[in-house]
């Protein structure tokens, strides 16, 4: 049986199947991710990506913060892959429970998918940092430089820079979700962004499986590893 089998067979024989995901998952919809060789990282500037979409950055340095973000992040015409659009079937269907990701881009969303827990926010909510109030991605977009409320704060995206804490509920949900999967699909993830990432120890069951192109620390646990473009993968399920 080849490794799409397997896949497929796994999925027909579990009934809460968990999705876990990070940039790679949107690679193939054109969005890059960090640490692949065309990723941002290994694109130069004057300043690592860590350093610029981090809170002290962010809080000191605004129109560069904003240049690098609606320049470097947003793909505001990136559309769902194979992937997105398989997850949300599956969930249509009752298999699956929940899409964890570390995304920001919505696409899950787009795709169709109900159940998305967004561990590092969305780019699509931002907020008034002084009062409250929410605004669009498109109001972010089509402002000269640093977004501004109408009452003159600035507006932020809801996203969770570096330095940040995550969001609780949303911690809480996908512990939740995860530990009560009979299955765990990780894709697109390198697994090196903490705390994101720690959140798959807590899935106890018997199907682990690895959808990413690059080794990961947690090939050696998983039951089945398929290093191979998700996209690809997802497309012949
Ligand atoms: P990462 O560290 O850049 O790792 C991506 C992983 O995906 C790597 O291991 C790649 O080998 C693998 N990969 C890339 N393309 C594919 C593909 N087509 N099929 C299979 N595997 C692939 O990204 P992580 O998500 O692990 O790091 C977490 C950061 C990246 C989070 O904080 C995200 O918010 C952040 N990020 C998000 C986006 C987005 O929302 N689309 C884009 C860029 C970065
Ligand atoms: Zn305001």
């Amino acid at each position: 049986m080849d490794a799409i089998e397997r896949l497929r067979k796994m999925i027909d024989e579990s009934k809460n199947v968990v999705f876990f995901g990070g940039a790679g998952v949107s690679t193939e919809s054109g969005i890059p991710d960090f640490r692949s060789v065309d990723g941002l990282y290994s694109q130069k500037y004057d300043l690592p990506p860590e350093t610029i979409i981090s809170h002290g950055y962010f809080v000191s340095h605004p129109e560069e913060f904003f240049r690098f973000y609606k320049d470097k992040m947003i793909f505001r015409d990136a559309k769902p892959n194979a992937c997105h659009l398989k997850l949300a079937e599956l969930e249509a269907k009752g298999k699956l429970k929940a899409v964890v990701t570390q995304n920001i881009d919505g696409l899950h969303q787009l795709a169709g998918s109900k159940n998305v827990l967004e561990l590092h926010g969305s780019v699509h909510r931002n907020y008034c940092m002084s009062c409250g109030k929410k605004y669009s991605l498109d109001y972010v977009l089509a402002a000269d430089g640093v977004p501004k409320c109408v009452c003159g704060g600035i507006v932020r995206p809801d996203v969770v820079l570096y330095e940040e804490m995550l969001d609780n509920d949303v911690i809480e949900a996908s512990i939740k979700a995860i530990s009560n999967a009979d299955m765990l699909i990780i894709g697109g993830t390198s697994l090196v962004v903490y705390p994101a990432a720690s959140l798959i120890n807590f899935y106890r069951g018997e199907r682990l499986v690895l959808v990413n192109k690059s080794a990961t620390g947690v090939d050696s646990r998983a039951d089945l590893v398929i290093s191979d473009s998700i996209g690809k993968v997802f497309s012949q399920l």
